[in-house]
């Protein structure tokens, strides 16, 4: 079982302009407080006790501000906006560097059309944070209604969401996260636990090598591929690891390199990496599956085999995201475990945007929920702080039924 050690966290404030003792009827949300440990709480979920709350429950300012966990079903329909005139909302993009990326931008595109009430004023930045901020000024200058940041890095933002501030237009950031010292600096996060992703990723390694009498007591070499350095989810995902190496004796890193998100740089460093240590690599900690696909390719070129079968010289994948491609390399085993990140929160989006133009109340930070995907039967779930997390077994069908 994994548990986190995370230190205890800051406090939630709302911003001032979204105060109302209106609830977010508007959204379909069930918001689960805490998560019940025994352990120090995780800055992220740090109530004590297990509480589900549906939409018309959710608990109002006062007791929402202990940093609440709402967590959004993913299956949620966007909602159109009616309010007489379009919105114009500026969205600036980090780039389409993956297929988690594509995705994600078709999903806005799709949601934020003229018919649901939208002018959406598409950024892509193209991996450069600058060209972020120009954005955001930018969207400034033409007086959108809301700005929908999706950015590159955690740090770096105070000045130009102090801009959007000052200008009254609300900030949502979606999927990664910013580090700011004033948190009214943007209205709402909706976005994935990474690090809850990195844990379910480790404690299913820990509980096949211990489904495997000949793997549980030998040295597991590692190889870990980073994403962009200081993107959330790289944080998350890196974090969790590093803390799974260290509780495991036998787990030994042998290295870890950053290959950016992207194909390419991870078929790269996947090539460097085999180059130093060979057969020494066990498992491949890869923190997305368009780097898993770039190390497949390396490991096919040097004639290694990707799979399970550790003793006998194969080399196991995790991997993030659960894009299509990614799934189709699972089910066929090449990737032991896929865990899910989503990239289709402009529905949820929509819904946010809904409730702050109603005047409604939502909790800082929203998580989504998500699932994790392997081949392999044995492993039926895994547990993480005590919560158990089911391991869904892929089928053929499952694959086509996803939109990404
Ligand atoms: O995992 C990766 C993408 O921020 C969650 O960015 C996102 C990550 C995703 O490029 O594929």
């Amino acid at each position: 079982m994994i548990r986190r050690k995370t230190p205890a966290g800051r406090t939630a404030l709302f911003p001032a302009m979204y105060r109302s003792a209106a609830v977010l009827a508007a959204a379909a949300a069930v918001l689960v407080s805490g998560c019940g440990r025994s352990s120090p709480p995780d800055p992220r979920k740090n109530a004590d006790t297990q509480t589900e709350y549906t939409a018309s429950s959710l608990p109002e300012s006062e007791e929402t501000e202990g940093r609440p966990r709402t967590e959004f079903h993913l299956t949620e329909e966007p909602v159109a906006i009616n309010t007489g005139d379009q919105l114009t909302i500026g969205f600036s993009q980090i780039g389409a560097e993956s297929d988690w990326r594509l995705a994600s931008s078709a999903s806005m595109e799709q949601v934020f059309t003229s018919d649901n009430g939208y002018n959406l004023i598409f950024s892509n930045a193209q991996q450069k944070q600058e060209n972020q901020i120009k954005a955001i000024r930018e969207f400034i200058s033409q007086d959108v209604d809301y700005i929908i940041l999706d950015p590159l890095t955690e740090t770096g933002w105070e000045s130009s969401l102090q801009e959007a501030k000052d200008a009254q237009i609300p900030v949502i950031i979606v999927d990664r996260e910013v580090k700011v010292e004033d948190e009214d600096l943007y209205a709402v996060w909706v976005g994935s636990d990474f690090r809850l992703e990195g844990d379910r990723a480790c404690a299913w390694l820990e509980e096949y090598l211990a489904s495997r009498p000949d793997l549980a007591k030998r040295e597991i070499g590692i190889v870990h591929l980073q994403g962009t350095l200081d993107a959330s989810a790289q944080i998350g995902r890196s974090k969790a690891l590093e803390d799974a190496v260290e509780a495991h004796e036998n787990w030994k890193l042998l290295d870890v390199e950053c290959g950016d998100f992207v194909q390419a740089k991870g078929r790269e460093v996947m090539e460097k990496m085999i180059e130093r240590y060979g057969s020494d690599i066990n498992v491949v900690y890869c923190e997305n599956d368009n780097m898993a696909y770039g190390v497949l390719e390396a490991l096919e070129s040097a004639g290694m085999t990707a799979g399970n079968d550790i003793a006998a010289g194969e080399v196991l994948i995790i991997s993030f995201d659960a894009a299509r491609q990614g799934l189709e390399d699972t089910l066929s085993g090449k990737i032991a475990v896929d865990t899910e990140c989503n990239p289709l929160y402009a529905p949820i989006i929509s819904r946010v945007i809904m409730a702050l133009e109603q005047g409604s109340e939502l909790p800082r930070r929203n998580y989504y929920e998500e699932k994790q995907f392997s081949s392999i039967e044995e492993i039926r779930e895994v547990t993480v702080d005590g919560k158990a997390y089911d391991v869904t077994q892929l089928s053929e069908d499952l694959i086509r039924s996803r939109e990404y």
